[in-house]
């Protein structure tokens, strides 16, 4: 086994190793928690697919929006900083959106390497090859792993110029606080002139929202079901997915749009020797997409350390790609 294989080797177990701590922590919580970032293994990252496709799931078309139709100006806006850069995605999924923005780099022969993190290998092997296949010339290097192990990674590969992309609304899966932190922390692992260009989905129609998270067709349930399904799977575990149900709210308030799981019986589970009871009607809280007005993402912006370059929405002003420098 070579350095490199045996740091990916170790790198899965020590990620093996904390799902199985998180996921024991957040039983013994009071209320319960699951983590959603454990939601996209294989299943969960096809599940996601089909909600990304939905008609009701807005998110998708609005950032879509963005990067189809406003691609010159994020071109602009980015590519101002430097002639040559690294362009860092955290959670890049498919790259669906952003391979407008890298189509548009690369034909202008632009210095640029894409950088992709992605927690899910499976989901970036499917990536590099469509890339290479659209666009040879991209230069391209994936990076497999939990976003800041793997930013150190990128800053650590080069020293040009960084612009971190972190799309899709994923700031939004977590709590207020915890946002903060997240932004922070991303500034502090870059240098003054680079840039941070954040998706935000905006506060709007209640009923909207709601809707997206909310499907008919239940495959927002099947998605947060299939959380159990996996740590039935990979931590020898017994939840019972037919005796749980998904239960979605909205407070246009605050903006949080949570989702939970609802025990429909008095019962018991194991994870691995550990014996969780859980009372009928009680709650699993699976995840939070918080919803943003633009106070919320200037406070955001302002407390870790940011200063907003720009803001680019999309056609019905639902959705937001803030571009931040520190
Ligand atoms: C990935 N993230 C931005 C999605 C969201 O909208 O919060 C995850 C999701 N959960 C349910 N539907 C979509």
């Amino acid at each position: 086994m070579n350095i490199q294989l045996k740091q990916e080797h170790q790198l899965k177990n020590d990620y093996a190793g904390s799902f199985l701590q998180d996921v024991l922590k957040g039983l013994s919580a009071q209320p319960k928690k699951l983590s959603s970032k454990y939601f996209y293994d294989k299943t969960g990252d096809h599940l996601f697919q089909q909600i990304m496709a939905m008609p009701e799931y807005y998110l998708t078309h609005c950032e879509l929006n963005i990067f189809q139709n406003k691609t010159e100006e994020l071109a602009k806006a980015i590519s101002n900083i430097n002639e040559s850069f690294d362009l860092i995605e955290l959670g890049a999924g498919d790259a669906m959106k952003s391979s407008y923005l890298l189509k548009n780099l690369v034909e202008k022969g632009t210095d640029f390497t894409y950088m992709p993190i992605d927690i899910s290998g499976n989901i970036l092997t499917v990536l590099q090859k469509n890339l290479q296949e659209k666009l040879p010339e991209l230069k391209i290097l994936p990076l497999e792993g939990e976003y800041f192990d793997m930013l150190d990674k990128a800053t650590g590969i080069s020293k040009r110029k960084k612009v971190v992309l972190f799309l899709g609304g994923n700031i939004g899966n977590m709590e207020v606080e915890e946002a903060r932190h997240f932004c922070s922390e991303v500034k502090r692992k870059l240098n003054p002139g680079d840039l941070f260009l954040v998706g935000f989905d905006l506060k709007k129609n209640p009923n909207t929202i709601l809707a997206a998270y909310n499907d008919p067709a239940g495959i927002t349930a099947s998605f947060n079901l299939n959380l159990l399904t996996r740590i039935n799977r990979e931590l020898n575990a017994d939840f019972n997915e037919k005796q749980f149900q998904h239960y979605q709210t909205y407070d246009p308030v605050s903006g949080a749009c949570r989702s939970f799981l609802v025990s429909l019986c008095d019962q018991d589970v194991h994870v691995g020797n550990q014996l969780f009871h859980f009372k009928e009607n009680e709650l699993i809280d699976m995840e939070i997409s918080q919803k943003f007005s633009e106070q919320d993402i200037k406070k955001l912006a302002g407390d870790s350390g940011f200063h907003i370059l720009s803001e680019i929405k999309d056609a019905k002003n639902w959705f937001v790609d803030s571009i931040w420098m520190i």
